[in-house]
């Protein structure tokens, strides 16, 4: 009986483990202003913001000021609302 239980709790612990490193490896860590800002005009425009996937989703969201363009401020709030 004492053996079942472990087994259980085993199992329960490598569900947990498990569902941990799933959630680590679907989340796509955002590139650094400097890296997106392949003309370095100290924006990122929606063009550059492409190379980014959900950048590109959170796009409009994060353009405080709807200039199209996201400058280091409105890029450093993002992930952080
Ligand atoms: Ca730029
Ligand atoms: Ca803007």
């Amino acid at each position: 009986m004492k053996k079942m239980l472990r087994n259980i709790s085993l199992c329960v612990a490598s569900a947990l483990m498990l569902s941990g490193i799933a959630l680590a490896s679907t989340e796509t860590p955002l590139p650094t202003f400097e890296k997106m800002d392949v003309n370095k005009d100290s924006q990122v425009s929606k063009e550059e913001a492409q190379d980014a996937e959900m950048l590109t989703a959170i796009f409009e969201a994060a353009d405080a000021n709807k200039d199209n363009m996201l400058d280091k401020d409105e890029y450093a709030l993002i992930g952080k609302q």
